[in-house]
């Protein structure tokens, strides 16, 4: 377990994503087909990539959560994430982060060398996962998310997002500390993308400090590629990473700790620029 603290305040973090699915909405299909064995030497090229690129976490995730992703078995994310959790942890020295929702799935990532479990459903999906990340001592980022990977998308609706939000996380950060996570271990996502119209997204993305200062934890969005971004720009998903850039810059800017990216030498750049923005802002003015 890394000793050094994987999500500062001084400094916006950010996560490479590595996904390692046949249907990632994205990226899917680089490193394992729907049958077959995983590619770990090209995931861990791409890998090495990301940390040259400024990557100071690497997101392995074996399961795609797009709106209306199939669930994978434990063992087939197992078998996916594990080889190349253990072959980054090895060969490349950052931090290593298992995108799961299931507790085995990261059992298995924490023992392989993980140090962060990244949970999108906000521990709503699996009672076990906090109190498998407390026991291996690990960081974990709760995401919110109602409902289901298959379904969020249907007709989503808040009357007041923020504060709905909100409330939610706090639901989850305090089942997290009941079951044994550090508070300092912690950290909280609005959940872009999940179960959120384009309003939503905006309105999340804007307020990043706010959310950080109510919960506070440090704050992790991850923008990349949504198809908020698609309604936004006319791009399709293979065309976002500009907007992506934008959407990270003023995420920074309004307060956000941690960005989670494909692009992660525009995600840095963003991230510079908006820390740097925040941090001439002159607060009677604003
Ligand atoms: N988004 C995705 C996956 N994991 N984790 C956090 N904490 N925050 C996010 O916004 C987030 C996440 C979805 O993106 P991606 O991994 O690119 O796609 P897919 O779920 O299709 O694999």
């Amino acid at each position: 377990m890394t000793a050094e603290p994987i999500f500062p305040p001084d400094r916006v973090t950010l996560l490479g994503v590595v996904n390692v699915t046949p249907d990632s909405f994205s990226d899917g299909g680089c490193f394992v087909g729907q049958t077959g064995p995983v590619d770990v030497a090209a995931a861990s090229a791409a890998a090495r990539r990301l940390v040259q690129d400024g990557a100071h976490v690497l997101d392995v995730g074996g399961e795609s959560t797009r709106p209306g992703a199939a669930e994978v078995s434990v063992a087939a994310e197992i078998a996916r994430t594990r080889p190349v959790v253990a072959a980054l942890v090895a060969e490349l020295g950052v931090p290593v982060s298992i995108d799961t929702r299931k507790a085995p799935v990261a059992a298995a990532a924490l023992a392989a060398g993980a140090s962060v479990v990244n949970d999108v459903s906000g521990l709503g999906h699996d009672p076990d996962l906090a109190r498998v990340a407390a026991d291996a001592g690990a960081w974990l980022i709760v995401g919110h998310l109602r409902g289901l990977p298959a379904t969020m998308q249907d007709d989503p609706h808040f009357d007041d997002v923020l504060g709905e939000v909100a409330r939610e996380l706090e639901a989850s950060l305090a089942r997290a500390q009941a079951a044994g996570v550090a508070p300092e271990r912690l950290v909280a996502d609005p959940g872009i993308g999940f179960g959120k119209r384009l309003e939503d997204n905006l309105a999340l993305l804007a307020h990043a400090g706010w959310f950080r200062e109510r919960l506070g934890v440090p704050v992790l969005v991850g923008p990349s590629r949504k198809s908020f971004l698609g309604s936004l720009t006319g791009d399709p998903v293979a065309e976002r990473d500009v907007a992506t850039v934008a959407a990270c810059a003023v995420a920074a800017f309004a307060g956000a700790n941690a960005l989670r990216v494909h692009d992660v030498a525009g995600g840095v750049r963003a991230g510079r620029v908006g820390a740097a923005l925040r941090a001439a802002r002159r607060k009677e003015l604003t």
